[in-house]
């Protein structure tokens, strides 16, 4: 029973710890709490290739994994110090505070920690988890007092012993324990961690409500360049293959920030500088509204993208041409004899991501984007502003929560990604995936739909062909070519046979080039390789 009771104190300590910060990061930055800040800085540290396992297995879940995978590890770790705390009162007291310690330096660690006060959540939950401990620690030593005073029954006329005996003196107790006053002391401390976690929870909600509220009220002007109209058959409307357009709440979402970041439009800026950069500029969000806006459909994709993996969209966006303004503050693309091959652009929460200038300024549409479908952006997919250019993976091109631009060169700077191990340069690779039928279906002998999409933006896709077992390449029909920045989609009416049978597909690209059958791993530059599906036939 002691036992269990010294792992209730550790348990509560840490719950107290964790609530007490939570409402001190209400004061400092959100993003400064422990878990947070823990989980952000172990985001940064996790060796390259479990990160990819992490992206390819959770997919967008994978933060909840990891914050979860924290809570219960310090679970552990509380328990462990209560039971400490029970032989060595100050020992295991201290142990909470070392648990502060780390905290305070992963706030600290942070690329977009804001100074010494993101390490006070931390500091202060400690601090008051530590003295929690040391005090629940401690209760054993008042015993005696309480025996002399039995609690009564209410109505009852025999004493009630405070571990719950009825009857006689407290001999049926474990010597040195007074459970009463221990479970007071437990509950109250347990009521005031609730009270306080919830309002720091409440208080880092209305942080964002300014932030909400401003998007609200954003109106994007029309576009003076307009979207092409999709052709009508870019869509083939087969069950099993998306729209040509993916709906922005069925886009992909991948990034490193445990708390979706959530800027004030209002009080943005986005400051462009560097290297060759005559003409430095410092623009808000209405400097952005107010230039010409263009409106592009181009096919987003995740380095981290498996061969038939999800990370893949396509998206209506609207936005600034990246070209024109990186123009008028004098820069000359290197190709062109100016000093500056790499764009560096970084976000609100420290992000880095490094495209080659050449590329944003050889006529694509490179965007600084500030609408998604028709629409202002979602805050998870980068609003106000972010990246957004043809034919690059994300990693390498769109940066979300974009606040600054430096022109520089790759020797001088290794962003985020490419200091873990992905490459420098990243143009997408052709690809081409079945969304039907599914891996393992068991679809009837006669005629069967295949069909999925393509993607080789910004060369474009000439042609798919799909293949069954070892037999010949045989031509699918390709919908309607939206642009060579989007993907394609099409389809291939199968005479199926009965038993198993292996579906193979392959892209050619707008340059001739057959999407290669060498298979790679994401790491360092995409995975390539050819979708295969096996089905049984009945
Ligand atoms: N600030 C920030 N921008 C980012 C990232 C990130 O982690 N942080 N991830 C990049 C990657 S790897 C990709 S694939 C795209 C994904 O954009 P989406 O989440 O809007 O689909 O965003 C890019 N921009
Ligand atoms: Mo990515």
């Amino acid at each position: 029973m002691r036992r269990a009771l010294a792992a209730l104190s550790g348990l509560l300590a840490g719950y107290a710890a964790l609530a007490f910060a939570e409402l001190v990061s209400a004061f400092v930055r959100p993003e400064a709490g422990p878990v947070v800040a823990v989980g952000s800085a172990a985001i940064d540290r996790t060796p390259t290739p479990v990160k990819d396992w992490a992206i390819r297995r959770f997919g967008t879940d994978d933060k909840l994994v990891l914050q979860l995978g924290i809570l219960a590890a310090l679970a552990v770790l509380a328990i462990l110090l209560g039971l400490l705390a029970k032989a060595h009162r100050r020992t295991g007291a201290a142990g909470v505070l070392v648990f502060g310690v780390v905290g305070a330096a992963a706030a600290l660690s942070r690329p977009d920690s804001t100074g010494a006060t993101d390490a006070l959540p931390s500091v202060a939950g400690a601090l008051t988890g530590g003295l929690l401990l040391y005090w629940l620690a401690g209760r054993p030593a008042v015993t005696g007092h309480l025996d002399a005073a039995p609690a009564r029954r209410p109505g009852g006329d025999r004493p009630v012993a405070a571990d719950g005996t009825v009857g006689g003196p407290a001999t049926a107790r474990e010597p040195g324990w007074d459970r009463r006053g221990f479970l007071v002391s437990a509950t109250a401390a347990a009521a005031a961690s609730t009270g306080a976690g919830a309002l720091g929870r409440s208080l880092n909600g209305s942080r964002g409500r300014d932030a909400v509220a401003a998007r609200d009220q954003v109106i994007l002007p029309a576009p003076g360049s307009p979207a092409t109209p999709v052709p009508g058959r870019a869509g083939l409307r087969i069950p099993g293959v998306g729209p040509f357009l993916t709906p922005t709440e069925d886009f992909y979402r991948v990034d490193t920030a445990l708390v979706v970041p959530r800027i004030d439009a209002t009080t943005w800026r986005l400051r462009l500088h560097g290297k060759g950069v005559t003409r430095p500029v410092s623009l808000s969000f209405d400097d952005l509204l107010r230039r010409e806006l263009i409106e592009r459909d181009i096919t987003l994709t995740c380095v981290s993208n498996e061969v038939g993996g999800p990370y893949v969209g396509n998206a209506r966006w609207i936005g600034v041409r990246l070209a024109d303004l990186l123009a008028e503050c004098g820069v000359t693309p290197p190709s062109k004899g100016g000093p500056a091959d790499q764009l560096v652009a970084r976000s609100v929460d420290g992000m880095t991501i490094g495209s080659p200038v050449d590329d944003v300024m050889d006529g694509r549409d490179a965007l600084l984007a500030v609408g998604m479908n028709g629409r202002p952006l979602p805050f998870e997919h980068g609003f106000p502003v972010r990246m957004v250019v043809p034919g690059l993976y994300g990693y390498v091109s769109a940066c979300k929560w974009i606040q600054d631009i430096e022109l520089t060169t790759f020797d001088a700077y290794d962003p985020y990604w490419v200091k873990r191990d992905w490459a420098r340069r990243a143009p997408v690779k052709t690809q081409s995936r079945i969304d039907t039928p599914k891996p393992f279906a068991r679809p009837r002998a006669g005629t069967v739909m295949v069909a999925g999409v393509a993607w080789a933006q910004h060369r474009g896709v000439r042609g798919v062909e799909v293949r069954v077992d070892d037999g010949p390449w045989q031509r699918a029909r390709l919908a309607a070519e939206d642009t060579v920045d989007t993907w394609r989609q099409w389809s291939f009416p199968w005479e199926a046979t009965k038993g198993g049978h292996t579906l193979t597909v392959r892209a050619t690209d707008g340059t001739g080039q057959v999407q290669t059958a060498l298979r790679t791993r994401t790491v360092p530059d995409g995975a390539s390789g050819r979708h295969s599906v096996v089905v049984t036939v009945d």
